[in-house]
């Protein structure tokens, strides 16, 4: 049974891409941003709404492909083919753009981006060793503030800052308490669902209304499984990871689903990725938030151990079954790291992974559904080995 209140979610980015003209026409200002890195605590201490705008759909492609390579990874060129065309009322609306050098396709299509809008691009540390990078990760985050600063005419206190940190975290909670609903077996929540609420945080506009329907959605799928009863299995217990997968693109989340399994969550940035660990409310704000943000387990940096070590965890921890990892065609970091992940989850978790390197378009469904069933049985026929 589905809960009701996942018509709120359903309509969010539509709703949203609606009232953005309006919150723009009461004077407020928008920054939009691309990547889990950027730390967006500074957007709202700047008194300005953050909108994500991270593209995963097909229809901009070719209006990129006029400037930009062919071959080049399509969150990339959708990304670019929306901004370029002028048809993400995101990013029209948007007063400036926050972005971070990841991998080498981005911070090129960056280049270029910034003759659009005014950009401030922060140059990410790709070695994952913290302490190392810490000084130089601190300058970026200031240079960012002062970025804002100027482009809105305020000051970011620290007090400020220290409250959106607050009110961030309680939300970073609350979306993972909607998530750990899905510990339950049959899970309660399919990872389109969840997905659409995650994924359709970086587009709401009212923080508090938002957090209000998590909220109103996490009591309804507790009522939910307090009367279902005993009720079927649904299958193996899949976690996704690997490049994010958002909403119009949740094909591979469809295909496991039409077959005899569950998603549980993503790892991914389209999952809890930026939602898993808090920004430490103790120490100095800034030093907080760089902390937080280099953190990030992405496979733009090297090594990268905390990815492992968090989907080692969510194995654990949701009992999960076997790892699908949706790659995007020309992501050189996440397509290599999958080698690495496959022996780490076969040695230390003995479960399985399936690699699935796929791009926007339809054109592979069929190819990845008999991938993706044969992965499936495995699975199945692994489970009844344990439970003779
Ligand atoms: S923190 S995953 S949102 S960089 S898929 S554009 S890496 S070639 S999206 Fe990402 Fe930030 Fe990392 Fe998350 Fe490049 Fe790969 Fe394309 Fe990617």
């Amino acid at each position: 049974m589905r809960a009701k209140t996942m018509e709120y979610f359903d309509q969010l980015i539509a709703n949203s891409a609606i009232k953005i003209k309006e919150a723009k026409d009461e004077g407020k200002k928008v920054v939009g941003y691309y990547c889990v890195f950027s730390p967006i605590e500074l957007i709202e201490a700047a008194g300005a709404i953050p909108v994500g705008l991270c593209a995963t759909k097909q229809d901009p492609i070719a209006e990129a492909e006029k400037v930009l390579p062919r071959n080049l990874c399509p969150l990339i060129k959708s990304s670019y083919g929306f901004a370029a065309s002028g048809k993400c009322p995101f990013f029209h609306f948007a007063d400036a753009i926050m972005a971070e050098t990841t991998c080498d396709g981005k911070k090129k299509m960056y280049e270029l981006m910034a003759k659009m809008k005014p950009m401030v691009v922060l140059d990410i540390p790709n070695s994952s060793n913290f302490a190392k990078r810490k000084e130089h990760w601190m300058d970026e985050i200031a240079r960012a503030k002062s970025f804002l600063e100027e482009q809105f005419g305020v000051e970011i206190t620290e007090e400020k800052l220290s409250e959106v940190i607050k009110v961030y975290n309680e939300e970073r909670k609350l979306l993972m308490e909607l998530v750990a609903l899905n510990k339950t077996n049959p899970a309660p929540i399919a990872g389109t669902d969840l997905l659409k609420v995650l994924w359709g945080r970086s587009f709401q506009l009212n923080r508090e209304e938002f957090t209000a329907k998590v909220g109103e959605l996490i009591e309804e799928v507790k009522d939910i499984v307090a009367i279902r009863g005993e009720i079927e299995d649904k299958g193996p217990r899949i976690l996704v990871t690997g490049t994010p997968t958002g909403v119009g693109q949740e094909k591979v989340l469809n295909i496991i689903q039409g077959g005899p399994a569950q998603v549980i969550l993503q790892e991914a940035c389209s999952g809890i990725k930026g939602f898993v660990d808090l920004v430490e409310e103790e120490i100095d704000p800034y030093e907080a938030l760089a902390k937080k943000y280099m953190d990030i387990p992405c496979s733009c940096t090297s090594p990268n151990q905390s990815r492992f070590d968090l989907i080692g965890r969510l194995v654990k921890e949701y009992n999960i079954q076997g790892v699908v990892d949706v790659t995007l065609q020309a992501c050189h970091t996440y397509n290599i790291e999958s080698y690495s992940l496959k022996e780490y989850l076969r040695n230390e978790h003995k479960i399985p992974l399936l690699q699935v390197e796929t791009d926007y378009s339809e054109s592979d469904v069929q190819q990845i559904k008999l991938r993706v069933d044969a992965f499936l049985e495995l699975l199945n026929e692994n489970s009844l080995c344990h439970s003779r």
